[in-house]
């Protein structure tokens, strides 16, 4: 997602998955039973049907009447709604966490790169296989790239978060005042996905953050880049691999994925100084050619003006640096950190080297005829 706190959600599955790697399940009891302790701060009353008697916050009513201005939303509607939504302290507490930023790449690396995650990518790439060669053709963006993220962000949609996506968003919105502004427009965005698709907003599961979904798009991305890839009349992110798998592809369509391009090369560093330009940022603001005057070089067979950004990766006891290309860039408009984008990419080549096409009966009849 295009979102920071987009590189925090997959931090959040990163614990679930670093304090429990063999039962996922037991995490999500662990955190239901968490969540149980939480005290809304707001007496809710949700329950009384007439509307007239429900109470809302004068922020959370300006909030109300800022959506009916700019979207026409129904002010009752999402009255009932903001009434329904409970401020969870777990949820302030998964976001003032500290996850991505305090592992090195090679603890980080291990977490996503794992023999299960490429045997199910692999087996989630020959269910859809079909569809995935569809969006390829379609928007330009390789088959593994898109399962790699599936893969990562969701565990191929085994693992799609276990809080209310309104809590998350309400809570962060409303009780979370340094971000207060990003998620009150993304709730906001929330409450229109519920008007057009007719959702019940209390029973939608996400992230803490409140990403939705095979692919954990925020409500802003669902909107602006959600398709409806299996042509069925719905855009159903939630329960519906193909639409996801659509999604996924036009989101990297829309950043500036380059069909057949480089996505990262290796780099070297050739004078102690050099590494000081070396960083998280995976903005391409170098030339291949400019880092080789300052002692960056790569044998990788590349134009000299292709513009890439230098990053390292902390191996403990030693920094592996790269160069990353457009790409690399576009990848890390999902999430911001450079060890979620390189994981991405990693599971990726990992996934296109093992797999095998499933050639159906009916082709080989086909090609045989
Ligand atoms: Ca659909």
């Amino acid at each position: 997602m295009n979102q920071i706190w987009k590189g925090l959600i997959a931090a959040s599955l990163l614990i679930n998955l670093t304090t429990s790697n063999s039962a996922e399940n037991t995490t999500e009891k662990a955190s239901e039973v968490k969540s149980s302790k939480d005290v809304p701060t707001t007496p809710k009353i949700a329950e009384i049907d007439h509307t007239t008697s429900i109470k809302i916050s004068a922020d959370e009513q300006k909030f109300v009447d800022n959506m009916v201005e700019k979207y026409q939303l129904d002010a009752q509607k999402m009255t009932q709604w903001i009434a329904m939504a409970e401020t969870k302290q777990s949820i302030i507490d998964a976001m003032n966490r500290p996850a991505e930023g305090v592992l090195s790449w090679t603890k980080y690396s291990k977490i996503f790169l794992t023999e299960r995650r490429l045997k199910e990518g692999l087996e989630f790439w020959k269910t859809y296989q079909e569809e995935l060669t569809r969006a390829e053709q379609t928007y330009g963006v390789p088959a593994e790239m898109i399962v790699s993220i599936i893969g990562v962000e969701t565990s191929y949609g085994r693992i799609k978060g276990s809080y209310r996506v309104l809590d998350a968003l309400y809570t962060l919105g409303f009780h979370y005042p340094k971000r207060g502004k990003f998620f009150k427009s993304e709730l906001g965005h929330f409450f229109r996905l519920s008007e057009q698709h007719n959702w019940q907003p209390e029973t939608r599961i996400g992230s803490y953050a409140g990403a939705m979904g095979y692919g954990q798009f925020m409500p802003s991305s669902y909107i602006s880049y959600a398709v409806d890839f299996d042509d069925d009349g719905t855009t159903d992110l939630i329960n519906n691999p193909v639409d996801a798998i659509g999604s996924v592809a036009h989101y990297f369509k829309r950043h500036g994925w380059k069909k057949d391009q480089e996505v990262v090369i290796r780099a070297r560093i050739t004078n102690w100084k050099a590494s000081k330009l070396a960083g998280r940022s995976t903005k391409t603001k170098y030339t291949v050619a400019g880092l080789k005057q300052k002692g960056v070089v790569t044998s990788a067979n590349i134009a000299v003006d292709t513009k890439v950004s230098l990053m390292s990766f902390d191996h403990e006891t030693k920094n592996e640096y790269w160069m990353g290309l457009q790409n690399f860039y576009v990848i890390s408009r999902y999430n911001r950190s450079h060890m979620y984008s390189m994981a991405v990419h990693q599971l990726s080549q990992q996934l296109k080297k093992a797999y095998k096409p499933v050639i159906k009966k009916s082709e080989t009849k086909a090609s045989a005829e």
